[in-house]
C-alpha cells in the first residue's frame, strides 16, 4: 500500500490567490493541492491535503497523522507558526519527519513572523519559493523516507 503524507495548512490559506499576489502569487489552495497530488504521485505517495482556520482542528489532524502512521507531515502553520505551543507539542510527538513550509521567506519579513515554534519540531524548513515550495518539500520528504521517483 502507498505511504501517506499529510499536508496541513493553517489559517487564512483557504483564501490563497485572492489577495496580496505580489507576496503569495496567484495560485489558489485548490491549485496547490493539485500540485501536491501530482508531485506526490511521482514518488508513489498518497496525500491527505487539508486546511483549517482552527488551531484545535490542526492539532487533531497532527494526532491523526501520528495514529494512522503517516510517513511524513508537511505543515504551513501560517499565523500559528509563531503562537502555537499546542501545535508544537503535537508535532513533537511525531516520529515521522515533519517539514515546515512557508510560501514567503518569513525571515525577510516583519520580526513577529520569524520566531517559529514549529521549527523546533521540524526536520527541515522551506521558505520563500512561493507555492512551488510545496513540490520541493514533497521531493525532499520523499528523499528522507526513501520514496523513489517512478
Ligand atoms: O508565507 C507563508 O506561507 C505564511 O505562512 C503565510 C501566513 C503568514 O502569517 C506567515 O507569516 C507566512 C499568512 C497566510 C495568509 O494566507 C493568505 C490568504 C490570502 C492570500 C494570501 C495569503
Amino acid at each position: 500500500m502507498a505511504k501517506i503524507i499529510f499536508i496541513l495548512n493553517g489559517p487564512n490559506l483557504n483564501l490563497l490567490g485572492t489577495r496580496e499576489p505580489e507576496k503569495y502569487g496567484t495560485a489558489t489552495l485548490a491549485e496547490v493541492e493539485n500540485l501536491c497530488r501530482a508531485t506526490a504521485k511521482r514518488f508513489g505517495l498518497a496525500v491527505e491535503f487539508r486546511q483549517s482556520n482552527n488551531e484545535g482542528e490542526l492539532v487533531n489532524w497532527i494526532q491523526e497523522a501520528l495514529t494512522t502512521k503517516a510517513a511524513g507531515l508537511i505543515i504551513n502553520p501560517a499565523a500559528y507558526t509563531t503562537t502555537s505551543i499546542a501545535i508544537l507539542d503535537a508535532l513533537l510527538m511525531m516520529k515521522a519527519p515533519v517539514i515546515e513550509i512557508h510560501i514567503t521567506n518569513i525571515h525577510a519579513r516583519e520580526s513577529f513572523r520569524q520566531n517559529s515554534y514549529v521549527s523546533k519540531a521540524a526536520k527541515a524548513v522551506m521558505a520563500g519559493f512561493g507555492v512551488e515550495g510545496y513540490a520541493l518539500a514533497i521531493a525532499g520528504l520523499a528523499g528522507m523516507i526513501g520514496a523513489k521517483e517512478k
